[in-house]
């Protein structure tokens, strides 16, 4: 059914959904670096929070050095609604991310981390939530409520919050969490840019759509490593925060659009 694989020879060679018949309703994409110890323990556990629902699973493997990819690879017999993408090399979580929306076929995106530390079970509540919202919804993100990281991740990560909250207006507590969900039309208006994961309320907002958020638990990292480091989050966050925003100040809205006769 779903046993394609594109050789992408560049960017713009990104598989994009590929059958719009078929009636996938919700695509969980989820970004793997290097998380061979979690990758398929996810998956089994994204399929148990999903079933009976009309769902696919989209891993994007972003040129892993270890064997995430052989391992999903493998697990798409015992898992039919397993699609597993992958870079020709290392291009980051938002650009993995932005791969697994573009091949998606569902209407209702869920992306979560790849290493386990957002439990799926939490991700059902979401999607109902951004079901049952209006429209102008375009997002529902999660909060951890009791996160399980180092005191010196959660204290950076708490000034982090504030600082991109007071300059961006986002009304987001937590834009860390890698549990979200949003509609896949709506993503697809937002620029790209590296890093882009971390600004979706703000840059949903410009868009002018709203934003919900809920309580999500999290868990500790059991394998792998963190693949950032706060001081290199910090120094990405200078340059990005101050190009979310110039492209905030660069944004009019044109009211309501309407076409005459229709
Ligand atoms: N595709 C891709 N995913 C990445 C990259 N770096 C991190 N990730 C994924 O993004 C998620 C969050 O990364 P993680 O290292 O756990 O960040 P932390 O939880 O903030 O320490 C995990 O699913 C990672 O596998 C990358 O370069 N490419
Ligand atoms: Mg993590």
């Amino acid at each position: 059914m779903l046993g394609y694989i594109h050789a992408m020879t560049s960017i713009a060679s990104t598989p994009l959904s590929p059958d719009p018949t078929d009636e996938i309703l919700i695509s969980v994409v989820v970004p793997v670096h290097d998380e061979a110890g979690a990758a398929v323990t996810l998956a089994r556990d994204i399929a148990a929070a999903f079933e009976g629902q009309s769902f696919e699973m989209i891993f994007v493997d972003d040129a892993s050095r270890d064997d995430t990819l052989k391992r999903l690879r493998a697990a798409k017999d015992e898992l039919p609604m397993l699609r597993v993408l992958s870079h020709g090399q290392n291009a980051g979580q938002s650009r993995a991310v932005r791969s697994g929306v573009l091949a998606a076929r569902g209407s209702i995106i869920v992306t979560l981390d790849g290493d386990g530390q957002n439990p799926p079970h939490d991700a059902p509540r979401l999607v109902q939530a951004l079901r049952a919202a209006p429209a102008e919804v375009g997002l529902v993100g999660g909060r951890r409520a009791k996160r399980q990281d180092s005191a010196a991740k959660r204290s950076a990560s708490l000034w982090a919050n504030r600082i991109r909250k007071r300059l961006l207006q986002d009304d987001a507590d937590d834009t860390g969490c890698g549990l979200k969900v949003f509609r896949r039309e709506a993503f697809l208006r937002l620029p790209y840019f590296d890093h882009m994961h971390r600004y979706l309320p703000a840059l949903m907002i410009r868009e002018g759509y709203r934003n919900l958020y809920m309580d999500v638990d999290h868990r500790h990292r059991e394998t792998g490593r963190s693949k950032y480091t706060n001081w290199g989050r910090l120094k990405a966050s200078f340059s990005d925060l101050l190009g979310v925003m110039w492209l905030k100040s660069r944004s009019r809205s044109p009211g309501k659009v309407e076409e005459y006769g229709a």
